[in-house]
């Protein structure tokens, strides 16, 4: 089975959807997107920049996928790969002594171990993470914070390790709206890849939170039609420690060559058969990010630009990229 990761425009997204796995769309106004009802999907309230109003992130394989709901998880399945989507409203009233965010962080994460289960595809390979105000403090722990615990705790709860085998993952602010999850599921284990010059996130010491965030620097994918390579969010950070700040030129390319470590460990891909989303958090500072980026890919890369708020303050630029996955 084939599988290909593409982005349209709205306006140019009439077709294509009969083998879409799934998607998800990101603008700021994300809603008025024409998805097919059946199709996993989720709107991301994060502005397009260098762009059109909206982006629509559609995965695709070669076969007509099976639909169906987990609990709130939209899922598709198709071969030995599942798509899955839901969002979590925080609730107004949480349980005593967790946070909204927190109570919806550990629903979602049950709901997702169900759906798992449910769907065969057992090995979490990549997940994406969306939720509000990810730097903003409420009872003295930053939101990023009371994800990072709720998702370890979830993690625990279902029986799952939090170091070595977990996926591949990005966390990023939204402008409003629930906390939006989607991920990619495999009957078999991915590899999990880790970075020789990063410490492990689930290895952060404390100082960047009580509780590490959990997930691999990369997971690799292999099938018959090749890998496919799925790089985590990754940014200017060295052993744990943000360098560069008040740099987005010099993070840019710090964070660049910490893609091109991982792929050292993962031929045979190469910085020039990634297709790339980069998140940079001020709007202004995208020419600068611009720059670094183009210089270091090439015309070739495909890569789209948001803006979001990156999940430490003095992190200007993070950027995730897939390989494999059908770019030029
Ligand atoms: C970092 O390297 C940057 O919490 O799931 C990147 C990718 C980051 C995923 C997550 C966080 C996450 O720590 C932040």
């Amino acid at each position: 089975m084939r599988m290909r990761l593409e982005y349209v425009e709205s306006e140019r997204a009439r077709e294509g959807w009969r083998d879409a796995l799934g998607a998800a769309v990101f603008g700021t106004d994300p809603l008025g997107a024409p998805i097919p009802p059946e199709v996993p999907h989720l709107a991301v309230h994060m502005p397009v920049l260098a762009g059109p109003v909206r982006w629509i992130e559609r995965w695709r394989t070669d076969e007509p996928p099976h639909y169906s709901r987990a609990g709130a998880v939209r899922l598709a399945c198709a071969g030995a790969l599942a798509f899955g989507a839901l969002s979590a409203e925080e609730p107004h009233e949480p349980p005593a002594g967790v946070s909204g965010l927190e109570a919806a962080t550990e629903w979602a994460y049950g709901q997702i171990q169900a759906a798992l289960a449910a769907s065969g595809c057992r090995h979490l390979v990549r997940i994406w993470n969306y939720l509000p105000r990810i730097n903003t403090y409420t009872g003295g722990l930053e939101r990023y914070q009371q994800f990072n615990g709720a998702r370890r705790r979830a993690l625990l709860l279902s029986g799952r390790l939090i170091r070595g085998p977990v996926p591949a993952a990005s966390a990023l602010g939204c402008g409003r709206g629930p906390l939006s999850i989607y991920f990619l599921a495999a009957r078999a284990a991915p590899r999990f890849i880790e970075n020789p010059r990063q410490v492990s996130a689930y290895h952060y010491p404390r100082q960047y939170g009580p509780q590490a965030p959990i997930f691999s620097r990369a997971t690799l994918l292999e099938a018959a039609q090749g890998a496919r390579l799925f790089i985590s969010g990754t940014s200017s950070i060295v052993g744990h420690r943000t360098l560069h700040a008040g740099d987005p030129a010099a993070q840019t390319r710090e964070t660049l060559t910490n893609i091109e470590a991982l792929l050292a460990q993962a031929p045979p891909f190469t910085l020039e058969s990634l297709t790339y989303k980069i998140y940079v958090r001020h709007a202004a500072d995208l020419p600068r990010v611009q720059r670094e980026v183009d210089a270091a890919l090439g015309p070739r890369p495909r890569r789209v630009y948001l803006q979001a708020e990156v999940c430490r303050a003095d992190l200007a630029v993070e950027i995730e990229a897939t390989g494999g996955c059908g770019e030029p």
